[in-house]
């Protein structure tokens, strides 16, 4: 299918599949083993300027946008979501401070992001703020000069590894999420500590660890727009985000696919390759129209996106659904054409089936995807006295 992509973005296509297939390839199994996070990847990744893709031009970026950056992160996802991940989550960190950070802000970090010098997390989930997003209790004090930060986010992407954290943190908790306000923390900050790394079923390229603020004193210029705008930055970045995880999604079942194929054709049973068999033709047929199907829809959305839209919470929450559904389901399927090879460790695509799974969980459930969108069409029907 031609999605009548620019000579630009055909060059950053090509490029994320060569850095794809060279570099990440070859070492996903052993990312994956070993629970180890990509750094040489990182590195080719930076200088061959995939962290400059979405940084405007003027803080030294090259000015594209979110379909860029989904055709890149797509690239990745097909070969490894772990190191995606890790890709993907520098974004949705850098999201708060390019949506919302103010001129001296943006002078400060996004030159540094665009080379890849320094990586980013994005702070927001705890240990009683999942889905619930607004029951945030990590807290941020005004006392003189600076904030003080007290509480502990967990299962936070890059946690650990990046230079510069996105935090969201209760100003006032007696006004719910609108007491929430969002904070840039570097790494390094008296009272800012990590937990240990977790043990993932999948993605395991990619760092997760917990923040520990302990009275942890960053200068007042560090706020985020201002108090108590905290869960709008929040959920601004995350349906900007979540067209990016839908590239996942998509990438990953095409990864997932191209190894079901190529293996079938091979296999041989009953004295014919299997792919000459219509039982498997038509799994084949199904997990290719799926991946069409979601590739169109996050291609149109982060189109959308880029755009200017304003609102874009049901679009970017479709795609976010639609494509991991279809990455679950392809990437099992995968194995399901594989048979006894698609379960063992030498082959690529039991890791694929594990780390699927994570994208129907992170940046909002799938079930949450559905509440908003649930939201969206009420809200539409009471515009339209439908
Ligand atoms: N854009 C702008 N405003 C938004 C918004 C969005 N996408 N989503 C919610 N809001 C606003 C609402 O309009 C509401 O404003 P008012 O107080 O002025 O009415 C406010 O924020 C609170 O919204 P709501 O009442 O819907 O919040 P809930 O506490 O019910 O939360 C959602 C519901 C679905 C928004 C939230 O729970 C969610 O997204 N959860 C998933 C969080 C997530 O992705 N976690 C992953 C962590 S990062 S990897």
């Amino acid at each position: 299918m031609d999605y009548f992509f620019t000579e630009e973005q055909i060059m950053i296509r090509d490029l994320a599949r060569q850095i794809a297939e060279e570099k990440v390839v070859p070492v996903r199994a052993e990312l994956d083993e070993k629970n180890e996070y990509p750094s040489e990847i990182i590195k080719t990744l930076a200088q061959s300027d995939m962290f400059a893709l979405f940084i405007p031009e003027q803080y030294g970026g090259l000015g594209k946008g979110c379909l860029e950056l989904c055709i890149a992160v797509e690239e990745l996802s097909a070969a490894c979501l772990g190191v995606a991940t890790t890709f993907a989550a520098n974004a949705l960190g850098t999201y708060p401070l390019l949506l919302f950070g103010n001129e001296m802000q943006k002078n400060k970090y996004l030159p540094d992001i665009a080379t890849g010098k320094k990586t980013v997390a994005f702070g927001l989930t705890e240990a009683n703020a999942g889905s619930d997003a607004g029951g945030i209790q990590t807290t941020a004090k005004l006392e003189g000069n600076e904030y003080v930060l007290n509480g502990t986010k967990q299962w936070i992407t890059n946690g650990g590894e990046a230079d510069i954290y996105t935090i969201i943190a209760m100003t006032d908790k007696t006004k719910g999420p609108r007491g929430a306000s969002a904070f840039v923390v570097e790494k390094g900050v008296p009272g800012f500590t990590f937990g240990k790394k977790e043990d993932k079923m999948g993605i395991r390229a990619s760092a997760t660890r917990e923040l520990i603020f302990d009275n942890c004193r960053i200068p007042k210029e560090n706020l985020i727009a201002k108090e108590g705008v905290g869960f709008l930055v929040a959920m601004k970045t995350l349906d900007q985000a979540r067209a990016g995880v839908a590239a996942q999604g998509v990438g990953l079942a095409q990864g997932a696919f191209n190894e079901a194929v190529s293996f079938a054709r091979k296999r041989v049973q009953f004295g014919h390759p299997i792919i000459s068999f219509q039982a498997i033709q038509h799994m084949l047929a199904d997990m290719a129209i799926q991946i069409e199907a979601a590739r169109a829809l996050t291609y149109a959305v982060a189109r959308f996106i880029d755009s200017g839209a304003k609102d874009v919470s049901k679009e970017s929450a479709m795609a976010k659904t639609l494509a991991t559904d279809v990455a679950m389901k392809v990437t099992t399927d995968a194995v399901q054409v594989m048979g006894g090879a698609g379960y063992m460790k030498e082959y690529p695509v039991e890791k694929m089936m594990r780390d699927a799974k994570i994208l129907q969980i992170y940046e909002g459930t799938n079930q949450i995807q559905r509440n908003v969108i649930g939201q969206a069409i009420i809200k539409e029907a009471v515009k339209n006295k439908g």
